[in-house]
């Protein structure tokens, strides 16, 4: 079946995608550009996902469910108390009254954001985009996901949305760390490029990401079937091209090395930013989240030094402060 679908997904790649000395602008635009290629073709409704990392998000919902399946990444939940305590949270009166996030639930920078949320206790509702209609996100100019209505005001891309709200909860806050700035556009504009092409790298591994996609994602009940295996064929194929265009051989290689990267930079600290995570901390750890269900993470975890400070960012963290409807 897979293979049926890899055949037919491969035989409506765009001769742009095909063509190896055509430059695309950068990995959104390629895959962009793929889906909605594809989408012209194809069957609906897969080849309109437009989203370029549509996988698995961390368990919403309460702490102790959050707490209780940190082990899937195979670590113990023997997360110290100093972890835990690291959490911080706002004075009262600083925390937004009404905070609304436009999602997909496994869209790597709306993890991001909730990473933000979770770890300073903000309550927020979400509401679940659907990936073609983008029904729920009509009244907004703005037409990605994340967007964040803060007591009314929309704020839009996860980093200026922690940006911003990192100022209205740290309004004396005003000193720019350097080293947490450089770490932040790290995850943006290489963490991320590396995720992707592991979490399609095999023909199982694309299906994994999209079985959980299908049954998370805001999806109808005949839209999921398709969704599952045409999604993992184009983007086992995508994926292909993602390494080439960034000059990666070996995607775990590349996935292994950030994750080395990261954890020498956190070094004997217990958080990049000290005692407590700071903003690069929670970047790390929110796009990181969605995978570590997935063989990749998996793998990271077994393979590299980052599953301690991981396991810290779990306990600090804590979970999810969404508002279950
Ligand atoms: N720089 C933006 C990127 C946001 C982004 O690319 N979001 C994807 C979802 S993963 C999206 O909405 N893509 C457009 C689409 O799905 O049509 C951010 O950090 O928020």
């Amino acid at each position: 079946m897979m293979m049926m679908m890899m055949r037919r997904a491969h035989s409506l790649l765009p001769r742009t995608l095909l063509s190896s000395n055509v430059a695309v602008a950068g990995v959104v635009a390629a895959e962009q550009r793929f889906y909605r290629g594809a989408a012209d073709r194809a069957s609906p409704p897969v080849g309109q996902q437009r989203c370029w990392w549509l996988f698995p998000p961390p368990l919403v919902g309460s702490r102790s469910v959050t707490l209780g399946v940190a082990g899937a990444l195979s670590f113990s939940v023997t997360f110290s108390s100093a972890a835990a305590e690291a959490k911080e949270v706002p004075k009262p009166d600083l925390i937004p009254e009404n905070v609304v996030l436009y999602q997909y639930e496994a869209c790597p920078f709306c993890n991001k954001v909730k990473a933000f949320l979770d770890y300073h206790d903000i309550p927020y509702k979400v509401v679940e985009v659907h990936p073609l209609s983008k029904k729920e996100i009509k009244w907004s100019d703005y037409k990605k996901v994340p967007i964040l209505v803060v007591d009314g005001e929309q704020l839009v891309d996860s980093s200026d949305i922690i940006e911003n709200l990192n100022h209205k909860i740290r309004p004396d806050n005003s000193v720019v760390n350097e080293e947490e700035t450089m770490w932040r556009r790290w995850v943006d504009e290489h963490l991320v490029h590396v995720l992707s092409p592991n979490i399609y790298r095999t023909a199982s591994e694309a299906l994994e990401s999209f079985d959980y996609i299908a049954s998370h994602g805001n999806f109808s009940r005949t839209e999921r079937f398709t969704v599952k295996y045409a999604g993992a064929a184009a983007m086992y194929m995508v994926s292909k091209k993602l390494k080439k265009k960034y000059n990666i051989n070996d995607e775990r290689a590349a996935l292994y090395e950030a994750a080395e990267t990261w954890t020498k930079a956190v070094g004997g600290q217990e958080f990049l930013g000290g005692t407590k995570p700071n903003l690069a901390d929670l970047a790390v750890f929110g796009v990181l989240r969605p995978i570590r269900h997935l063989q990749s993470g998996k793998d990271m975890v077994e393979n590299t030094g980052i599953g301690e400070w991981y396991q810290r960012m779990e306990a600090a963290v804590g979970g999810s402060s969404r508002i279950q409807d």
